[in-house]
């Protein structure tokens, strides 16, 4: 019973310790990860859904991979990839959006982007909005500007 015991804290240490390795190495690796130019368009006038375009550099050697986005200033956010089908624009929902080790992925509205509906306050032009990204490698926090709404 006693070396049962024994071999129950070495596993539960040797698991913290694990646990403690990959906190260290993705704490690391998202401070390598960069957003930069971020923009949420202005919402048309009783329109409560808009989009955003951003540039994110994964400067890192892990492969980045967002899982969701999060706005308290919005009901609802959502990945979305853009397609043309007989030259009509249809967006859909996608469940993660990736960006390989020492790569970059500009999100546009007419790419993969984020979605936002459900506007809970008023914005103006000029507003900084943040955004929490839900990645892989932790929690990554955006701010965005709020620009007139642009489709290229
Ligand atoms: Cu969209």
């Amino acid at each position: 019973m006693a070396r049962f015991r024994c071999w129950i804290i070495v596993a539960l240490v040797g698991l913290s310790g694990y646990c403690a390795m990959v906190q260290a190495k993705d704490v690391s690796a998202l401070s390598e990860v960069e957003v930069a130019n971020a923009q949420l368009f202005l919402p048309k006038p009783h329109v409560s859904a808009t989009g955003s375009r951003m540039t994110i550099y994964n400067r890192s050697s892990h492969k980045l991979v967002i899982f969701a986005v999060h706005s308290q200033w919005f009901s609802k956010s959502m990945l979305h990839q853009t397609s043309f089908i007989n030259g009509q624009r249809q967006m859909h929902p996608v469940k993660s959006i990736s960006i390989a080790p020492h790569h970059q992925l500009a999100l546009t509205p007419n790419t993969t982007h984020l979605m936002f509906m459900g506007l809970k306050r008023n914005l103006a032009k000029g507003d900084l909005i943040v955004m929490t990204l839900s990645t892989n490698l932790g929690p990554l926090k955006i701010v965005a500007k709020v620009v007139p709404m642009q489709l290229r």
